[in-house]
């Protein structure tokens, strides 16, 4: 029987001797990476923190006290260690573990997260309502009350929502522990100035000696009775590091006085390797009435050679096989995010005026190829996607063509600088929107829902989706130089389909759709138009890669007689009147689909012309993420659970025919068809 499976709660894990914690960290290890390696998920960043999550665990009750993760991919050891390691078997899938932390799950997880730099914001908020309800610890009046600990990477401290949090915290008059995971890694190599600073920190085996010295060396600090007062409630172990951070601190100093600087003292580099001193700072910590941040150094990706190694390649890889020192990661298939950084190459190749960015995704959004063959026109920003933006604003400004390489859930970050430094002053920034749609393993916290209900908000902005590869470089050209506003083009995380290899693409142009054909009706030529409304029984308007999962439903729907258009909506804004007119004139059921949200997503953009344009709206059907959440699992069985797969498209088809009173193979062109029972805006 190994000790991680006699681990129910952390009370089971404060049975083992510290002796036994080496042990038990070595079985966490492995059983996450021979799971990671089947089903794939976070690897790097959760072997990095086992023994600190050990003796995290070992020192706070979180039965009691608060624990909150930042970003929370680095939460699996926590979870095996919370009773969850019955779920790991089917891990980021509907039947076991969430890959982030889930307070559905288990009540040791306090907020569903996945967006980096909330950890210390919301630490502050339950600080100070866990003191506002009488329950904060207080050494001398509630010493049973809870404590508040956050742990953070290295990567998203910088972030600005941290940064916010941390000013915050420094206010704070009670116990509140930031835990700083140095492991001098983002996804990829950490960018910016801060990343230099704490680079500048190298474990040091000589703080036992800072001991002596340490009352000394306080006495002489600037300013610094907080830190006096402190140090008088620390143990040992904890004074002396105060101390020795205290010496460096100040404008010339550095230090990590930097933490300091707001209000909050520090301790560290300690090793977050070394289970005793982990576990001897943490009790001391424990008890101390201030803000205080514990700078650990940990190793990404430890234990193996292979993730210690390249603990990029391993942040998040998909299944894996190993034979012997050989890793492989399997791959199948082109994705879009291949094919969009193989794009910006080419387009970057062409135009010089085109710059580039992306905000610490350069692996995820294909800009890992372009970084290192334009190192003076590409940016990697670090997880800062407001700044990212409003860089993306300044370099429109003189004259450039930017194309900041975001995924969809973090557009959200920089949604106010989308509307006030680009749009409102008229600036062409382009968006190119990776993991739009529902995105698999990582679940809600990560689904690219809004982008289109969020930035069709904006006046002149362009929305495009590609559904292929050959319509993704058509829209990148597009894009490139549409200079009215703001425009992007979102693709899911998927593969690129060839469904339409041999059809010929036709340029973007503005607010423009396209018809593809279908089952029982003509096939396009160079010249047709989406206003082209051939002679079926229904019409499918897809916006994206819906619109390849359409034309498969057609071929379904032939085999039972039905003759279905299809068109790929190509713009969410501005919609193609044209088409909608023609579509809903034809007095044709219309199916919207959309791997967005229902509310404000594409079929929003067609009802609202369909009322501004006076139109009968009542044989619309939307299809769309419902209005609710859908949790991790493969994205085939979440697009099959939002009925959006070629079944459910092909059910909405048969549905929206029969509402509308359509016999198969029946209704023809522009002839009014006899209405049983409209389906209007059916919200699935
Ligand atoms: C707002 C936001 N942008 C980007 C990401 C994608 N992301 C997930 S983990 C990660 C790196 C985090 O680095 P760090 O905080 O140092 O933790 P580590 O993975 O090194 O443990 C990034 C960029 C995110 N989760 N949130």
């Amino acid at each position: 029987m190994t000790l991680l499976s006699t681990i129910q709660t952390p009370a089971d894990l404060r049975k083992l001797s510290v002796d036994q914690l080496p042990t038990l960290a070595q079985e966490i290890r492995h059983a996450i990476c021979e799971q990671v390696g089947k089903s794939g998920g976070h690897l790097a960043p959760n072997l990095g923190v086992v023994e600190l999550t050990i003796a995290m665990h070992y020192v706070f009750d979180f039965g009691h006290d608060r624990l909150l993760f930042d970003v929370g991919h680095q939460c699996y050891p926590h979870k095996l260690l919370t009773g969850r390691l019955p779920l790991l078997a089917n891990l980021r899938t509907s039947k076991g573990m969430a890959g982030f932390p889930d307070p559905r799950e288990s009540p040791y997880d306090l907020f569903m997260v996945g967006h980096a730099g909330t950890a210390i914001p919301t630490a502050v908020g339950m600080a100070r309502g866990d003191t506002l309800n009488g329950e904060g610890f207080e050494p001398k009046t509630n010493p049973e009350g809870r404590r508040v600990v956050s742990i953070i990477g290295d990567a998203s401290i910088v972030n600005g929502v941290a940064m916010e949090g941390l000013n915050n915290a420094g206010t704070l008059k009670r116990q509140f522990l930031v835990i700083l995971n140095d492991n001098g890694m983002s996804i990829s190599k950490p960018q910016g100035a801060v990343a230099q600073y704490f680079d500048r920190f190298r474990l040091n085996p000589m703080y036992r000696d800072f001991k002596k010295s340490a009352r000394e060396i306080l006495k002489h600090v600037p300013g610094g009775s907080l830190i006096q007062d402190a140090y008088h409630r620390a143990g040992e172990a904890t004074k002396a590091m105060i101390a020795e951070n205290a010496k460096t601190a100040g404008p010339a100093g550095g230090g990590a006085g930097w933490f300091e600087h707001f209000g909050l003292l520090t301790v560290g580099p300690i090793d977050g390797h070394d289970l005793p001193q982990l576990i001897e700072f943490l009790s001391e910590a424990r008890d101390l009435d201030r803000p205080m941040v514990m700078h650990v150094k940990t190793i990404k990706g430890k234990g193996y050679e292979f993730s210690e190694g390249d603990a990029s390649m391993f942040h998040s890889p998909a299944p894996f096989v190993r034979e012997g020192c050989r890793v492989e990661i399997k791959k199948d298939g082109r994705s879009f995010t291949t094919a969009v950084g193989d794009a910006m190459v080419s387009l970057m190749e062409k135009d010089e005026k085109v710059v580039a960015c992306t905000a610490a995704m350069a692996d995820g959004t294909g800009m890992n190829k372009v970084l290192p063959r334009f190192p003076e026109r590409s940016w990697d920003t670090g997880i800062c996607e407001s700044h990212a933006m409003d860089m993306m604003a300044g370099l429109a400004k003189t004259g450039f063509k930017p194309f900041f390489f975001v995924y969809s859930t973090f557009v959200q970050r920089a949604f106010d600088q989308a509307f006030q430094e680009v749009s409102l002053q008229g600036l062409a920034v382009r968006l190119c929107l990776d993991r739009a749609g529902l995105v698999g393993g990582d679940g809600a916290v990560h689904h690219g829902f809004c982008d289109v209900a969020l930035l069709r908000t904006l006046p002149n902005a362009a929305l495009i989706a590609a559904i292929d590869e050959p319509s993704l470089l058509a829209s990148l050209e597009f894009m490139r130089n549409y200079e009215e506003g703001l425009s992007s083009v979102r693709y899911p995380r998927d593969n690129v389909s060839q469904r339409l290899a041999e059809q010929n693409c036709p340029a973007f142009e503005l607010g423009k759709g396209r018809y593809l054909g279908g089952s029982g009706v003509p096939a396009p030529t160079a010249s047709t138009l989406a206003s082209f409304v051939p002679e079926c029984d229904a019409a499918i308007v897809a916006f994206g890669t819906t619109a390849i999962d359409s034309l498969v439903a057609a071929d379904e729907l032939a085999k039972e007689g039905y003759r279905v258009a299809v068109y790929d909506a190509r713009f969410a804004k501005p919609i193609d009147r044209d088409m909608v007119r023609a579509l809903l004139e034809a007095k044709l059921p219309v199916v919207t689909v959309e791997d967005h949200g229902i509310v404000g997503g594409f079929g929003a953009c067609f009802l609202e012309a369909a009322a501004d344009l006076r139109l009968d709206s009542s044989r619309i059907t939307r299809l769309a993420l419902p209005d609710s959440w859908i949790m991790q699992d493969s994205r085939a069985k979440q697009l099959a659970e939002a009925g959006l797969d070629a079944v459910g498209i092909a059910r909405a088809v048969r549905l929206a025919v029969e509402a509308n009173g359509a016999t198969r193979g029946g209704a023809s062109n522009g002839a009014p068809v006899r209405v049983k029972a409209p389906v209007a805006a059916t919200i699935i």
